[in-house]
């Protein structure tokens, strides 16, 4: 499966294309667009959600609600283009002059991006650097994720910091959401507008976010995903471009703003000695190998283990800040505060929701190569067969 998204921020349209689903999958609109709907959600939004309505228009490789294995076509109309018509036109040009944007923001993409491009504007790097891209990344990627859904294979997350305040799980309550499939834990953590999984760090969160919204200030924060059914043994340690580690946590860096990426408890691991960090094996009662510790993430020789995988991502405050940090200004070189434009005071409850979407791609991937097959229940079929095999063990 490889996707493609097109699209400007305040242009017309996002756009992305998906190839290599197998054909005669199941696809209804709501798998796309429940996943589009999470994403708008979220305490810290700007008012840019309050104009859009997202919904994926389906304009190829889908026939009487199944995928036909030709690519598949999505579009999200921008609502807000209709403000734009002028300042983002593809032909006409303007009728007055547009002031162009030539005071960069630190941390954002605004300076290296309008010197390597050759922009004297920084418009059109907004535009495409935007994290409105990752509304037809969700999109596409609902695809693979519904995919894996109906191969028994879940992707759940929660958040567990926003700036200064910690959300971590309590493990037992964690164990008990995962339980039963990661899908569990997305629809409790979907109940809170921080997505959190208690009320008082929910109330910690949007205190925090309120703070930085009055000081003209932005947060990031902490995601975990959680990845549940996945069979031993996809991915592999063979090859560095087919490691599953190495491919999630490309997956996860390439979302706006994740800067960090953490599998299973790496960081703590790191401090100390093997004897206290390695999953011992265990023979179980029902006579099948067991592990009472999971600090691997559910990867261990770059492949999956059988263990639930979980992952970690660091999202950094977003980059425009109403009160703005010390820059310059481009066309006459002279000390300006940064520029400032309508954003978000914090986007980490969406960001766990794009985190959930551009893992799944990855994982169907994996799962495809081991099982091959061009058609919906030959893949199943293969997996199941698979499946048994491993039980057998
Ligand atoms: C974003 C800036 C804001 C966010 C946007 C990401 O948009 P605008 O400039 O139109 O106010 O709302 O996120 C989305 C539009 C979205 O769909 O998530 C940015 O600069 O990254």
């Amino acid at each position: 499966i490889r996707y493609f998204t097109a699209g400007e921020s305040h242009g017309p349209a996002l756009s992305a294309i998906v190839e290599g689903l197998p054909a005669g999958m199941p696809l209804s609109p709501e798998d796309i667009d429940n996943e589009l709907a999470r994403r708008q959600q979220g305490y810290g939004r700007g008012g840019r959600m309050k104009i859009e309505t997202d919904r994926a228009q389906v304009l190829s490789g889908v026939r009487f609600g199944s995928t036909i294995g030709s690519p598949v076509t999505l579009q999200i109309s921008n609502r807000d283009w209709q403000n734009w018509t002028t300042r983002m036109a593809q032909f006409d040009k303007p009728q007055e002059e547009i002031p162009a944007i030539s005071i960069p923001r630190p941390g954002h993409a605004d300076l290296t991006g309008m010197i390597k491009y050759g922009f004297n504007d920084i418009r059109p790097v907004i535009e495409r650097a935007s994290a409105r891209e990752t509304a037809a990344r969700v999109a596409a990627c609902s695809l693979a994720k519904t995919f894996l859904r109906h191969a028994g294979i879940q992707i759940g997350s929660y958040v567990s910091a926003i700036g200064p305040a910690d959300g971590t799980a309590d493990p037992a309550l964690l164990d008990n959401l995962l339980a039963h499939g990661a899908a569990d834990l997305s629809r409790e953590a979907d109940t809170s507008c921080v997505r959190m999984l208690t009320k008082t760090d929910e109330k910690k969160a949007v205190a925090a976010i309120d703070k930085a919204k009055e000081d003209g200030d932005t947060l990031g924060g902490i995601i975990e995903l959680f990845i549940t059914g996945v069979p031993m043994g996809l991915g592999t340690y063979v090859q560095h471009d087919r490691r599953l580690d190495a491919a999630l946590a490309a997956a996860l860096i390439s979302i706006q703003a994740v800067k960090g990426v953490e599998i299973g408890t790496a960081f703590d691991n790191a401090r100390k000695p093997g004897s206290q960090v390695h999953d011992e094996m265990f023979i179980a009662g029902s006579g099948s190998p067991a592990r009472n510790t999971n600090r691997a993430g559910g990867l261990e020789g770059s492949m999956s283990n059988g263990e639930v995988i979980h992952l970690r991502a660091a999202m950094k405050p977003i980059a425009t800040l109403m009160s703005p940090l010390h820059s310059f200004d481009v066309t006459s070189m002279e000390a300006h505060l940064s520029h400032i434009e309508r954003s978000d005071t914090c986007a980490v409850p969406a960001c766990s929701v794009i985190a959930e979407a551009v893992v799944a791609p990855v994982l169907a991937n994996a799962l495809l190569e081991k099982t091959g097959g061009d058609h919906f229940e030959e893949v199943l079929d293969r997996l199941d067969a698979y499946r048994k095999e491993i039980d057998a063990k």
